[in-house]
């Protein structure tokens, strides 16, 4: 491990979402969410499992800063959930839902951890989505009302905010595919109107963030990422691998950095260009803190023309002329099915680096999800994330290395929680979550992440690596 290559201050930090860990979902005047309404549409989840309770966080709250404070983390991703905060998603606000934002930040500054809040993970109102949600532009301008209430509560004691979580699923798979919510099914055109009113979210959010903040505000969206392989030497391949990079990386990445959308990227979604005003591209390319990435696996793709029936269909609409290639030969695959692959992680963030110049990159998710059990003597042995782990910090020790400014990485997650469509079925915890009783048991990897941690602090303090094993 090439331990000293980060510097003194990285955020060494684990990752949640409000409405994956928090519960509470009627308490103390929080409004509906589309994720409440989609919950309880049967057939929607596994098991038709909801957030009702979750990992019960919210009342968790401080015990679970312990915990990380317990594991030596510097810094802590959460989301804030808007309909917490505006119940209606506009207008009136509800003072309690504020006020549990601020006893955590309160509690996480205690124990010396740096907030790093999301604003928007996937949790939109729902009196928002009655009126069109992400496909109404209204929606991004309700975002920036709401973006601006946060900071003013919270921006004197915190600094670092992420807009928007992973536009990408809460456009496609929200209005195109139908998994996420609000569970929309083939409206392409949907998909590219509410992918544009994100980034413009995104971008009207960090104007407001600077100007409530001050200067000391630290901004950035978060994008989950995938470097693209070529399953084949075909023609047809090597025009699959960069039509899946426009589709999972530069239909957010290219509005971002060069104001513009990939050519050829709505034709092949299906769509036309969205409703793009003027001076959108300026807002929403206009230059951020860090970018956060969201880093879990990589696509082998392949020209559709290409021999075999072994992949699966991109999902883009009739004719889309890509297969993902699903069967490669040895991939260690996660619970989620998600191919392991740390070199990935190197070669995106130089990848981004050489290509976008962000001026800092934050890996804002990295994990996996395993099958796992509690033993006879109330341990996790997840030697599997253990190993998952490692060698993605290898990977991020390597980018760091070769120049990629990266500044902190958070481990997704803190916690076992909701995993969307899957319910509880998948676990991606450092802290497992015995769901009938709430306990926490913290997992041999959460114990492995800690130790390399407190190895990092004491190389920086002086120690020798003898001093500072992780195992
Ligand atoms: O649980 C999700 C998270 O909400 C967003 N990024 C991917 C994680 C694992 O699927």
């Amino acid at each position: 491990m090439t331990s000293t290559s980060f510097p003194r201050d990285f955020l060494w930090g684990a990752a949640t979402s409000a409405y994956q860990v928090e519960g509470a979902t009627g308490e103390d005047g929080r409004g509906l969410s589309i994720w409440d309404a989609f919950a309880a549409t049967p057939g929607r989840t596994h098991e038709g499992a909801t957030g009702a309770i979750a990992a019960d966080h919210y009342h968790r709250m401080r015990q679970d800063v312990a915990l990380m404070a317990d594991l030596g983390l510097n810094a802590y991703r959460f989301s804030i959930a808007w309909p917490r905060v505006l119940p209606e998603g506009r207008g009136q606000v509800n003072p309690a839902g504020l006020d549990f934002y601020e006893e955590l930040v309160d509690a996480l500054l205690g124990h010396g951890i740096t907030p790093v809040a999301t604003l928007y993970h996937w949790d939109l109102p729902l009196a928002l989505d009655e009126q069109g949600g992400w496909r109404a532009r209204a929606t991004a301008e309700a975002f920036a009302d709401y973006a601006e209430i946060v900071v003013e509560r919270l921006g004197d004691r915190m600094r670092h905010w992420v807009t928007v979580n992973e536009p990408w699923c809460s456009a496609y798979l929200g209005y195109c595919e139908g998994m996420h919510a609000p569970g929309i099914r083939d409206d392409a055109q949907g998909a590219v109107d509410a992918g544009h009113h994100l980034l413009l979210a995104h971008g009207l959010a960090a104007q407001r963030i600077r100007q409530v903040g001050g200067a000391s505000a630290r901004v950035g969206a978060a994008l989950n990422l995938f470097p693209i392989f070529a399953g084949d030497a075909g023609a047809a391949t090597v025009r699959a691998v960069e039509r899946a990079d426009r589709f999972h990386n530069r239909w957010f990445l290219d509005p971002l950095y060069r104001g513009r959308y990939p050519d050829g990227l709505f034709a092949e979604l299906g769509a036309a260009p969205p409703p793009i005003c003027d001076g959108d591209m300026e807002l929403i390319s206009a230059p951020t803190d860090f970018l956060g990435i969201n880093y879990y696996n990589r696509w082998v793709v392949r020209g559709a023309s290409s021999n075999g029936h072994n992949g699966a269909s991109a999902g883009m609409g009739a004719g889309a002329g890509l297969e993902y290639v699903t069967n490669l030969p040895r991939a260690a695959r996660t619970a989620m099915g998600w191919e392991v692959y740390p070199h990935g992680l190197t070669l995106l963030l130089e990848d981004l680096t050489r290509t976008y110049h962000p001026p800092a990159l934050l890996v804002t998710e990295n994990g996996a999800a395993y099958e796992d059990s509690v033993t006879g003597a109330g341990r996790v042995t997840d030697s599997q994330r253990l190993t998952y782990l490692r060698e993605h910090l290898d990977a991020l020790g390597r980018a760091v290395e070769q120049g990629a400014p990266v500044t902190g990485y958070f481990v997704w997650s803190l916690l076992d929680n909701y995993e969307w469509s899957e319910g509880y079925s998948k676990r991606f915890g450092l802290i497992y979550v015995e769901y009938a009783t709430q306990r926490r048991i913290v997992k041999d990897s959460g114990r492995w992440y800690a130790g390399f941690i407190a190895a990092q602090r004491a190389l920086h303090a002086g120690a020798t690596p003898a001093d500072a094993v992780t195992e």
